[in-house]
């Protein structure tokens, strides 16, 4: 077998940041006896070492610098081909009991499960180095924040956790001041990156994760949706939070009042856009910031308020159609200190993916390392191809983003990439509706798991790749919060992907959702107009301010705000499928939601 990842020779002074936490200790050396590798890295974060880490990854062809004029301080790397997306059908729950992880994970026996990675890890990094990365998500002074070891054959993967996490000695220090030690360990190999030999496995209750035989970010970032969403949701529930995966923005008015909203739209549904919208010019004044773009840790504040923090450090997100027209503050984010990984390379050594602002080059190296030009069947960068950012980086960044309270939630706002059925928005009638709506969400699958793309599946809070425990459960959580809320935010359901019968989508998206936007705030702030239909509070064509858009007829606002109820009797049957699939474990409020909107459709 090729050894994938040589094994480094690290300067003195490089490396040796060895923390003294004892289980610590224990548990890294457990690791190395069984994975053999030639030497151990500790990982401190500095900017000494990522310089280093860097030159490293260059000599090994792992990452290339790219035009220092023209995109300074950024790198790209290509992986496998056979290795660029999520691999949902490999990703375990493995708790003692299936009945725990629920009918919508792949359970498996922890018990066996670990004989099987331990079989696989067995002298897996011979030859290599094992890197150990300590981190925190969450802000470090945060009641929320979660202590993480990571250790890795991977120096991709450190070059991305030190963006996308605070790494290094911060949180050593953290987990030295923490009352309850809780931390989380990851292991991680990319064996040989063999998709028969890929596994991405959670241990829920030893708070442990492992990984093999994956070098791609969502199966390898183990902080992120190994963590923050899969444990996280385990713990959250045990402990009396959410964990979420949700975007949190600000948005303030021209007279200087400002809320919070966070979002659950699925992968690749437009949450890093929506995070850092610009508003249109008729919207002068209004301004959007972002506090997260992908995760949310939510806590009820002592005013019974719903708190967010944002527990990454960096952004992971979606190049192929970010440009200058949709997403300015992206681009403007993605322009210095940014790791691309498998968009196109030109021939100037800059980047270029599909969608990017301008003619596509003449010629280029495709995301496979291929020769591209624009008759080329192929497309040149990879449809799941990701930018990896500080969020320093970000020019519209929250100036609370770094709050250990969080930031109060106004509002909640539920989505699906809907070709039909899903009108533009509607606001739910209180937090049980609003639970059904979030339960019952449907979207087309996306290119940010592997498998088919298009095909609508139910997709509960956008968690079903996610959520580590029973979803049952899971609602059951969810519904209990409510009434634990003084102030409970509101709860809205928006579609940007509706389509017309030309095919394409009715919504221009983007800038205008701030049009939208508006709309959830007059509601909630006990102004906006609405007609009551059976799904809940729908805008009429005259609510929402469509000043200025171009090629917005009434006609056509109707259509996008329709409810039809020929397709929602399709719906409904879809749900009732989906809630069957969940059994006893199904809460008896959300059956009863479901009975009442079928009921109400047919009066
Ligand atoms: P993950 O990082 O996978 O969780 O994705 P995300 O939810 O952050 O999605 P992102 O904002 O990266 O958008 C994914 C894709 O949807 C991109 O190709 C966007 O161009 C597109 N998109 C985002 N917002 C809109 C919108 O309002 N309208 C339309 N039509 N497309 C959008
Ligand atoms: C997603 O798929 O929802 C992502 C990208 O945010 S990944 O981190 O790869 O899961
Ligand atoms: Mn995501």
């Amino acid at each position: 077998m090729d050894n994938l990842a040589p094994a480094i020779s690290p300067p003195p002074g490089l490396g040796d940041s060895k923390p003294t936490h004892q289980l610590v200790l224990d548990w890294v050396h457990e690791v190395q006896a069984l994975t053999q590798p030639e030497n151990v890295f500790w990982c401190d974060g500095s900017e000494k070492e990522n310089t280093y880490l860097l030159g490293e990854a260059q000599k090994q062809g792992i990452i290339e610098k790219l035009n220092e004029e023209k995109v300074p301080g950024s790198y790209l790397h290509r992986s496998n081909p056979n290795d660029v997306a999520r691999v949902e059908q490999f990703t375990l729950i493995c708790t003692p009991t299936k009945e725990e992880a629920g009918p919508t994970n792949h359970w498996a026996d922890p018990a066996e499960t670990y004989t099987k990675l331990n079989g696989l890890l067995k002298g897996a990094m011979r030859g290599r180095t094992m890197f150990v990365v300590p981190y925190i998500m969450g802000p470090p002074d945060s009641p929320l924040a979660k202590v993480g070891f990571e250790i890795t054959d991977s120096i991709y993967v450190v070059l991305s956790m030190r963006i996308m996490t605070r790494m290094g000695a911060v949180a050593v220090k953290r987990l030295e001041q923490s009352e309850n030690g809780e931390w989380n360990r990851g292991t991680h190999s990319l064996l040989d990156v063999n998709p028969e030999r890929r596994l991405i496995c959670h241990f829920p209750q030893d708070n442990a994760i492992v990984s093999v035989g994956s070098g791609y970010g969502g199966n390898v970032l183990l902080s992120k949706k190994c963590l923050a969403l899969r444990i996280g949701s385990y713990l959250a529930r045990k402990q009396g939070w959410l964990a979420e995966h949700m975007l949190i923005l600000g948005v303030e008015s021209p007279a200087g009042k400002k809320h919070y909203v966070a979002a659950a739209f699925p992968s690749a549904c437009g949450k890093t856009n929506f995070a850092m919208l610009i508003p249109p010019a008729h919207f002068e004044g209004w301004k959007i910031t972002t506090v997260g773009d992908d995760i949310a840790w939510m806590k009820i504040g002592d005013d019974g308020r719903l708190y967010a923090v944002n527990p990454e450090n960096g952004y992971f997100g979606v190049v192929p159609g970010t440009s200058y027209k949709s997403n300015p503050n992206a681009m403007k984010s993605i322009e210095h200190d940014t790791l691309y990984t498998n968009v196109a390379l030109t021939d100037d050594r800059n980047v270029w993916w599909e969608g990017k602002d301008g003619e596509p080059p003449a010629h280029a190296i495709d995301w496979r390392g291929n020769d591209w030009t624009p008759a080329s069947k192929e497309k040149a960068a990879h449809p799941n191809s990701r930018f990896a950012v500080p969020m320093q980086n970000n020019p519209v960044l929250d100036p609370n983003v770094e709050n250990g309270e969080g930031v109060p939630i106004s509002a909640i706002i539920f989505g699906g990439r809907r070709s039909d059925t899903m009108p533009l928005v509607f606001q739910a009638r209180d937090w049980e509706h609003g639970v059904y709506i979030g339960a019952t969400m449907g979207s087309e699958t996306t290119a940010a798991a592997t498998g088919a793309v298009g095909k609508v599946r139910r997709d509960p809070m956008a968690m079903l790749p996610f959520c580590g425990y029973n979803m049952g459960d899971y609602f059951k959580h969810w519904l209990k919060t409510g009434p634990r809320l003084k102030n409970p935010p509101a709860i809205f359901h928006v579609n940007w992907f509706r389509k017309g019968a030309d095919g394409k989508f009715m919504w221009p998206g983007f800038g205008d959702n701030m049009r939208v936007l508006k709309w959830m705030i007059d509601r909630f702030e006990g102004g906006g107009g609405a007609t009551e239909s059976p799904i809940g509070f729908v805008p009429r064509p005259e609510d929402l301010d469509t000043a200025d858009l171009a090629g917005m007829t009434k006609e056509k606002l109707e259509d996008l705000l329709s409810v039809k109820p020929e397709e929602w009797k399709k719906e409904l049957e879809t749900q009732q499928e989906f809630f069957d699939t969940l059994g006893a474990d199904m809460p008896a409020e959300l059956t009863a939601q479901h009975d009442k909107l079928a009921a109400r459709f047919a009066q």
